[in-house]
């Protein structure tokens, strides 16, 4: 395989300043941007199919520029070139863990709308435009909740739904805040909301400390209920540890 620099392709979440003249003056327009961020380990099968389905007409229609960032954790499959051929821009987080990579990731976004999910094609990417509604009605973070929605049958296991209700119960109880579907990967964010999370994560606890962060910092957290595909590809999530991971976040971000 070529060897592969740190940035690739094109596509920086650049803001734009378009500028109209207008009859009454020169006025500044300016386009909402919007990142959609997939963190990405050996998922050259589906990355393809998830940048393809992000609706950027529609996006565009609503006066959205969009850009999509992978962070690849140096995959060994076709993952990075998959991704490059889209137009994407891929960038390498070596270091393992899901939470590492979003942390890469958020340094360097610079959008007005952050989304993130998952590169293997289980989260519908047609939601992207409902999220952006609620962020734009005036909430800072929205989730994606596939315990409010719908699922593909045998999509998540009978121990994962349970586990993941009593997490989120929990997550519920200790910060006083309502949240569906605490494990979601599917979330979306003000951009000037990214710059005031502090997290710690390195792996499939990133989203309790994403939970965590958000409630200690007074954010609002919308909800949109959303379809989910099973996934066609092995999952990287070892149900017990991570599930004893994120509640030792969830109480190590409370009380300590
Ligand atoms: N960059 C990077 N991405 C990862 C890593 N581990 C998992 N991912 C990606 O994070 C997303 C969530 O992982 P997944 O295995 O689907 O977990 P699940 O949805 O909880 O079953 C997927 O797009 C993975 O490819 C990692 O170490 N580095
Ligand atoms: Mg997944």
């Amino acid at each position: 395989m070529k060897a592969v620099p740190d940035v690739f392709g094109h596509g920086s979440g650049e803001r734009s300043q378009d500028q109209w003249s207008s009859r009454y003056g020169r006025v500044d327009m300016k386009q909402k941007t919007v990142c959609v961020i997939l963190p990405a380990l050996n998922e050259e099968e589906t990355i393809g199919k998830v940048i393809e389905e992000i609706p950027r007409g529609v996006l565009e229609e609503k006066g959205y520029r969009v850009n999509v960032l992978i962070v690849d954790g140096n995959s060994t499959d076709l993952t990075r070139e998959v991704a490059l051929d889209t137009g994407a821009e891929v960038i390498i987080e070596p270091r393992p863990g899901k939470g590492r990579a979003m942390k890469t990731a958020f340094q360097r976004v610079q959008a007005d709308f952050v989304v993130m999910m998952d590169a293997d094609y289980t989260y519908p990417a047609t939601y992207i435009p409902d999220l952006l509604n609620m962020l734009q009605q005036g909430y800072d973070v929205v989730i994606g909740s596939r315990l409010m929605g719908r699922r593909d049958y045998g999509s998540i296991s009978r121990l994962n739904i349970v586990g993941n209700r009593l997490l989120t119960m929990m997550a519920s109880i200790l910060y006083l805040t309502r949240i569906s579907d605490l494990c979601t990967g599917y979330w979306g964010f003000k951009g000037e909301v990214i710059s005031k999370l502090h997290l710690s994560a390195e792996g499939f606890n990133l989203e309790a400390d994403l939970f965590a962060q958000v409630a200690k910092n007074g954010h609002s957290l919308g909800q949109v209920p959303i379809y989910y595909r099973r996934r066609s590809t092995p999952s990287k999530l070892g149900s017990i540890k991570a599930g004893l991971n994120i509640a030792k976040t969830l109480i190590r971000e409370r009380f300590c």
